[in-house]
């Protein structure tokens, strides 16, 4: 069975270690949200590949769902030292060494997609992690900071800032212009199912369907796309998703993301039994939904979860 899945960071990444352990001989190709990549220090950091990558690969500190296992700071220290900064972005030791050899692929030359092959050279994490573009995107976010209205990178705003001002549009810049990246559209083409991951819909799967030709690929694939909600008694299970939510003028509820993403694009949407609820409205609005545990607490928990939303794939198929 071929899937494709759309994926931010530790939503993502840890909803692909449950679907390996459902479906251990799948064909796993996973399109990573490139949105939050930002320049530091002269290198380039793609946070959520990373996270991915990581997570898959047995690399990730697993209490903090990012950055690297027993990891160190050294280099932070002495940078810190000369004062330079940014100060508020956590970097370790271990983790620079992927950054700077990204870097230093890019910098000769080699696209991201390639780039990101060779990392997971390394990792192996058992999927095909493909960017969703090569191209340049960074998402930005509108925010007032004493009256005065003004752009902040998407890690400023949920790193620095902690999402703690109203955030009142939310752009993924350079997206209009970036094409898919060599084998998105393939993968999806000769995707069996697509599957949205308990992920951010606006930072994380939001941004990746905002490469033009990869909503349409999905949509006119002709094969089940079933989502997994987020959102849990209408709040994220964890991160700030509700502040991204209500900058796109969406609820912070499972119904409302369903809705947001809508029957064009879903054909299944997996809600939280606690949002059992929620099944009726997603319903009438075009999308199969069934309500199951979806707290990935452990690894036999999320297996689980990969298993009922592949059964809902087979159900609406
Ligand atoms: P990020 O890039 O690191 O923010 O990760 P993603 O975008 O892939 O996923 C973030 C989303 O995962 C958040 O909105 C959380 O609410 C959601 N999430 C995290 N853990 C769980 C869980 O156990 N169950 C569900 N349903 N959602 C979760
Ligand atoms: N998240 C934080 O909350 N604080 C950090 O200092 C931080 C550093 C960091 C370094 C590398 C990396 O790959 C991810 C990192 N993250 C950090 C997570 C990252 O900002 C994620 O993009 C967000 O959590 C939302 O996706
Ligand atoms: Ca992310």
């Amino acid at each position: 069975m071929r899937i494709v899945v759309l994926a931010g960071g530790i939503g993502g990444a840890r909803f692909l270690r449950g679907l390996k352990r459902a479906v251990p001989d799948a064909d796993i190709t996973v399109i990573g949200n490139t949105g939050d990549d930002i320049h530091l220090f002269g290198l380039k950091v793609c946070p959520d590949l990373d996270t991915v990558m990581y997570t898959l690969g047995g690399g990730i500190n697993e209490e903090q769902g990012w950055g690297r296992a027993e990891e160190t700071f050294h280099l932070k220290e002495e940078l810190a030292a000369y004062g330079v900064g940014p100060d508020w972005f956590g970097l370790g030791d271990r983790d620079f060494a992927t950054h700077i050899v990204r870097s230093q692929m890019l910098g000769a030359g080699y696209p991201l997609s390639a780039v990101t092959e060779a990392l997971c050279d390394r990792w192996k994490p058992g999927v095909r992690l493909i960017p969703m573009s090569d191209d340049r995107v960074e998402t930005h976010v509108a925010v007032e900071v004493d009256g005065e209205r003004k752009a902040v990178h998407f890690q400023e705003y949920w790193v620095r800032l902690r999402a703690s001002v109203p955030a009142q549009a939310v752009v993924p810049v350079g997206a209009e212009q970036a094409k898919p990246a060599p084998g998105v559209l393939e993968a999806i083409a000769a995707a069996d199912v697509i599957l949205f991951p308990p992920s951010n819909p606006v930072v994380s799967v939001g941004t990746i369907l905002a490469v033009p030709g990869i909503r349409e690929a999905i949509a006119d694939a002709g094969v089940p796309v079933v989502g997994l909600s987020p959102i849990v008694g209408d709040a994220p299970v964890r991160g700030m998703a509700d502040k991204v939510l209500a900058a796109v003028g969406v609820e912070s509820t499972a119904a409302a993301v369903a809705e947001h993403y809508g029957s064009g694009l879903l054909d299944g949407w997996l809600v939280d039994t606690v949002d059992a609820g929620a099944v009726e409205r997603v319903e009438t609005a075009g999308i199969r939904c069934r309500a199951v545990p979806l707290m990935m607490s452990d690894l036999d928990a999320t297996a689980q979860m990969a298993r009922e939303a592949l059964a809902l794939a087979e159900e609406v198929r």
